[in-house]
């Protein structure tokens, strides 16, 4: 940092207050993780200085060797970690992954689409009229049982036989239970649709059996690498090699120019991390303390959405408890804790509100927290949901995060 800290000092300190922030701070936002060193080198490395638009062995700007070998490498790591015939590791984000997809099997404005709800648990690219895939495409959308809050895959089926959609998408940002993909396949299949699973959540949980995988069912599967992954901030498909060159112009001229080369030698890194037997106990442990929490959570008398959780994350309902999800986030922040508001599926008010609050593992599990962890942190979230407005409170739970974090690192591969 040396060098930041001379030519910009204010960004070096920006960067100081979040890396104390982070540390002192227990990260329970489900889509957010740590990296390694390793892929922190990768990020912050030379390979951020050069162009490379095309793909590997078929680049428009010359010198491009060496970023061919890195986007190679992480094309494979991707194939083998998953069992996919094809991987393109170029897209900027999931929501350009999920656009790259959409481009390939959809006519911009005629193109109709099938998706999760936000408000029930999916994502603002799949379809939120707010999103540019609300705007370009007709979409008709699904949400779970009211009473079970899971979803209904009868009622999928029923809406996709009177709908007849070019696309099913299946996947979600705030959804508690494992997913049947191969339900959503079959459905698709049926109704002569294409088939698209956005893991962005739960990629690392499908890439170690903790979690049912859509590769090799699905037709186009999306994700992110910075979540369960554990990689940096980007996103990635997959599908069959009969779709690859479909998707991959799509990706590119179809939607982005050059890619992140940095963010792809970073991905590689990720995905070699990913490969390793220990990163299966990692995602095993997420689940493990997922299930802890909740537990936790439940005999503080706060109400899950759905009873419980077979993921990473859990949504708790706080209705009957007369507080929002924003003031519940607020009252978190002030005793270190990170989360984030969000709506339920009998949500009565607006997305910047909500009466839920998500909660994830995936971070907390990267620092090496267990299930003992896991017990107090719930103990913490219930005291200080009890008495939001009490900020003697709040200020005695932010030691104890204080005093808890310090025994552990910020870095994954730091023990
Ligand atoms: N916005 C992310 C989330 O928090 O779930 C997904 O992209």
């Amino acid at each position: 940092m040396s060098g930041l800290a001379e030519t910009d000092p204010e960004i070096a300190e920006v960067i100081e207050k979040e890396r104390l922030r982070q540390l002192n701070g227990l990260e329970l936002i489900a889509s957010e993780n740590l990296v390694s060193h390793a892929v922190l080198e990768a990020m912050g490395s030379i390979m951020t200085n050069k162009y490379a638009e095309g793909y590997p062995g078929k680049r428009y700007y010359g010198g491009c060797e060496f970023y061919d070998i890195a986007e190679n490498l992480a094309r494979d790591r991707m194939k083998k970690l998953f069992g996919a015939e094809h991987a393109n590791v170029q897209p900027h984000s999931g929501t350009q992954a999920n656009m790259a997809v959409y481009f390939a099997v959809m006519e911009c404005g005629q193109g109709k689409m099938m998706s999760m709800s936000l408000s029930q648990g999916g994502h603002l690219s799949h379809g939120s009229p707010v999103s540019f895939s609300g705007k370009m495409y007709q979409v008709t959308q699904y949400g779970v049982d009211l009473e079970t809050e899971m979803i209904d895959y009868g009622v999928v089926e029923e809406i996709a036989r009177k709908l007849k959609p070019d696309l099913i998408v299946s996947g979600a940002s705030a959804y508690p239970r494992e997913i049947d993909f191969r339900a959503f396949a079959e459905i698709a299949e049926e109704v002569d649709a294409y088939s698209m699973a956005d893991i962005a959540h739960i990629a690392g949980l499908c890439a170690t059996g903790m979690h049912n995988s859509p590769v090799g069912h699905i037709d186009f599967v999306t994700t992110t690498t910075h979540k369960t992954l554990r990689g940096p901030r980007g996103g990635a498909i997959m599908c069959s090699s009969e779709y690859a060159g479909l998707v991959d112009k799509a990706v590119f001229p179809g939607m982005q120019g050059g890619p992140l080369m940095n963010t792809i030698a970073a991905k590689a890194v990720c995905l070699k991390e990913a490969l390793k037997p220990s990163f299966r106990d990692y995602n095993r442990q997420i689940v493990r303390n997922a299930q802890a929490l909740a537990e936790t959570l439940a005999d503080g008398d706060l109400r899950l959405v759905s009873g419980g959780t077979d993921n990473h994350l859990m949504l708790i309902d706080l209705t009957d408890r007369g507080i929002t999800g924003l003031e519940a986030e607020m009252a978190l922040g002030k005793a270190g804790i990170t989360a984030n508001k969000n709506t339920i599926p009998r949500e009565k008010r607006s997305p910047f509100v909500t009466s839920g609050l998500r909660l994830g593992t995936p971070a907390v599990t990267s620092r090496g927290m267990k299930e003992e962890e896991m017990r107090s942190i719930g103990e913490f979230i219930i005291r200080a949901l009890r008495d939001i407005h009490n900020e003697a409170n709040l200020r005695r739970i932010r030691e104890e995060v204080v005093e808890l974090t310090g025994r552990f690192s910020l870095y994954p591969d730091e023990p």
